[in-house]
């Protein structure tokens, strides 16, 4: 009986639009489902760090090197908020890593594609982080308020890593035909895996359901895609590039694109450890795991003698 007053009280204050608090009372599953999401956020920031850094070294000019190294900078950056806000609901950060590692937790699908020019590096700017923007404004007015908080800092920072992808397809596509060719195939290559990073169809995704009620989404898989479409098609004819979706059309009635059918065997396939890069992510992310463990020891020691002499 106290349970369920408890529940109502919650639910009352999720459908008040009242934040929901790290020592505020939430229902088991609440917590669980905000960790999981929560988690997979912080380790896709810190996994997309791996395919742009792939560049860094080969960036063509110094103003190109130091915008690709603050952006990379930044994402590890939002990992580490993530990783906080995540701790807030009683997980540690060890545990969080160990399920990255062991493959129980999952990061955006993709980052398993490998970066093959540095078109690339453009696309995944304009495209990657443009879709992460289209999610993570929803994501502002999330239920639980550390998440929404964390949004509000990372979205600004996003933004500026659209901008500076877009900036550098536009540089290519006013390019050389050579240079033109490579914004093509690069924008052919990431446009449908960025479809992909809203996840399944609404009526296959499992989370939606609860995630809407308690208000941790606020707008579905399919909608907040089709935001992405409709925002992204105008921006591939300024490039004068090719769409990728040769079944795009404008639906006049509905306001918006219609479009072509994403593969899902591909996204699931994907998603479940098998696309090009996933065994070489993870393996890179625990061999900088193991040659950063001095850091932590020498962190863990400092904080060890703080403690003893304040005692
Ligand atoms: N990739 O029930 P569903 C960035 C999984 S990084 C992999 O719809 P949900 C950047 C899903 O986890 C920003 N897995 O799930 C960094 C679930 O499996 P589990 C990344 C996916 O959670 C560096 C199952 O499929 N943004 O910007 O309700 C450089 C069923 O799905 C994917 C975020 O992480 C996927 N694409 O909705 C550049 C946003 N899609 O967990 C840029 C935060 C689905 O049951 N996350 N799955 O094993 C979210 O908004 C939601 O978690 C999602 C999925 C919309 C992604």
């Amino acid at each position: 009986m106290v349970e369920i007053d408890q529940q109502q009280k919650f639910q009352n204050k999720i459908d008040a639009e009242i934040k929901i608090e790290p020592k505020d009372w939430m229902p088991e599953a609440y917590r669980k489902n905000l960790i999981r999401q929560i988690s997979q956020h912080a380790h896709s920031e810190v996994i997309g760090m791996q395919p742009e850094g792939n560049w860094i070294t080969r960036a063509p000019s110094l103003r190109r090197k130091a915008i690709l190294l603050a952006k990379v900078q930044d994402e590890g950056g939002h990992g580490l908020y993530l990783y906080s806000t995540a701790e807030t609901l009683g997980i540690t950060r060890e545990e969080m890593i160990n399920a990255l590692q062991d493959g129980s937790a999952r990061y955006a699908s993709i980052f398993n594609y490998p970066t093959q020019t540095w078109a690339d590096v453009g696309a995944i700017g304009w495209l990657v982080d443009g879709a992460a923007i289209v999610n993570q404004i929803s994501l502002q007015r999330t239920s639980y308020g550390p998440y929404s908080r964390s949004m509000v800092r990372i979205c600004k920072e996003e933004s500026f890593h659209q901008r500076q992808g877009y900036e550098l397809m536009l540089t290519l596509s006013r390019g050389s035909e050579a240079q033109k060719a490579m914004a093509q195939d690069s924008l052919n290559r990431f446009y449908w895996p960025s479809l992909m990073m809203f996840g399944p169809h609404d009526t296959e995704s499992a989370h939606s359901a609860s995630s809407m009620k308690w208000k941790v989404k606020r707008e579905t898989n399919d909608d907040l895609r089709q935001k992405f479409i409709d925002q992204t098609a105008p921006q591939i004819e300024f490039l004068g590039l090719q769409h990728p979706d040769k079944d795009l059309k404008w639906n006049d009635e509905k306001g918006q694109f219609d479009s072509g059918e994403i593969n899902w065997d591909e996204f699931w396939r994907v998603i479940n450890g098998d696309g090009h890069c996933n065994r070489q992510r993870v393996q890179h992310h625990i061999n900088a795991h193991k040659e950063g463990a001095w850091v932590r020891e020498a962190m863990a020691s400092y904080q060890q003698k703080k403690k003893s002499k304040a005692a």
